[in-house]
């Protein structure tokens, strides 16, 4: 089954559809494509290294973040589907040329992983998208809601395959890239998390900076006091390779709020949101370490917040150690 045929399938279960979620999605997966090929190609085609710009956040900016940002801008707009659109790597949203518009608000991450990008790591896109009411009258406030109120979300990885994970409101599931065919072949249907892992995602690197809940949750994994066994530890660096593997073999991938960082490294809008969504339609759950990461409604397009997702236990765990330092307070 392609992502194509799977798409329309699903299209025939709401008969007041019109396609243009299929022709929108049919343009995330062009880009996606195209990524992949420009990822997989970088080394010959001298794509790594600096592209000699910031971008907004102030961090170095590599040429295939600069090449992926043009292929889904370009694409998201041409679907003539979308009416703003919200990039990792461009400090202002952008309002689709009236022509073009349509009804739907993609917010997303072109190419995620960053410091992974040199050294032939997976990495990732990541996407959310929400949908409008009147799109000939759009304003900011648009993408600025909360998670829950996404209509779907998804990731691509670029790894040892490419693979494709979506979620459009009734489950998740997984498309992986034959290359022959050049299409996205429905490999892992239905994903639903483990209900409890035993593997913790975080760098650790900056647990002198941690608060209590998140120290004591670690220590709690490498020592635990109920008999259980230690978990392992795992972590890529690229959010979209740690979420994948958690997704699939259940854990918790966390990126704490810290003293240097209060609220985290994580934006809120195209990695945080995405991927709550897609943990919590998979079984699992996502925390802020104040609320349900989909309830938070961001300020500013680029707004950050602490996040630790995965399976369903193991966020609970995360909460219960919250909301005991909270009541200790
Ligand atoms: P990026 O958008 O600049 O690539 O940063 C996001 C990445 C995530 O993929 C990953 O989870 C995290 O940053 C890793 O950060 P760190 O290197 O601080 O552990
Ligand atoms: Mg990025």
């Amino acid at each position: 089954m392609t992502i194509t045929r799977y798409v329309l399938n699903e299209q025939t279960k709401h008969p007041e559809s019109r396609g243009d979620f299929t022709i929108l999605l049919s343009h995330i997966v062009l880009g996606c494509k195209y990524v992949c090929s420009a990822v997989n190609k970088a080394g010959l085609a001298k794509l790594l290294g600096l592209a000699g710009e910031t971008n907004v956040q102030g961090e170095e900016q590599k040429k295939l973040d600069v090449l992926s940002n043009e292929v889904f801008v370009n694409a998201l707009t041409s679907s003539g589907r979308t009416c703003i659109l919200v990039s990792e790597e461009d400090e202002e949203a952008t309002f689709v040329e009236p022509a073009l518009r349509g009804k739907y608000c993609v917010v997303f991450d072109p190419l995620d992983g960053s410091s992974n990008i040199d050294c032939g790591v997976s990495i990732g896109t990541i996407f959310g998208i929400y949908m409008v009411k009147d799109f000939k009258n759009v304003t900011l406030d648009e993408v600025l809601q909360p998670g829950k109120n996404m209509v779907a979300a998804g990731y691509c990885m670029y790894g040892s395959s490419c693979t494709l994970v979506l979620s459009a409101g009734s489950g998740v599931n997984g498309f992986t890239l034959d290359p022959s065919l050049g299409e996205y072949i429905l490999t892992h249907p239905d994903i639903k998390i483990p209900k409890k892992g035993k593997i913790y995602s975080v760098n650790e690197g900056n647990a002198k900076n941690w608060d209590g809940p998140t120290t004591k949750f670690v220590e709690k994994c490498k020592f635990p006091t109920d008999g259980s066994s230690p978990k392992s530890l795992r972590y890529i660096g690229s959010m979209v390779a740690d979420v994948h593997r958690t997704l699939l073999y259940g854990g918790i991938f966390m990126y704490p709020g810290d003293k240097k960082s209060p609220d985290g490294k994580l934006r809120v809008l195209y990695e945080v949101f995405p991927m709550s969504f897609l943990m919590e339609q998979a079984g699992g759950q996502a925390f802020t370490g104040k609320e349900r990461a989909l309830d938070l409604i961001p300020k500013k397009i680029h707004e950050r917040s602490p996040v630790f997702l995965g399976s369903y236990d193991d966020v609970e765990d995360i909460k219960a150690l919250y909301a005991a330092a909270a009541k200790d307070a």
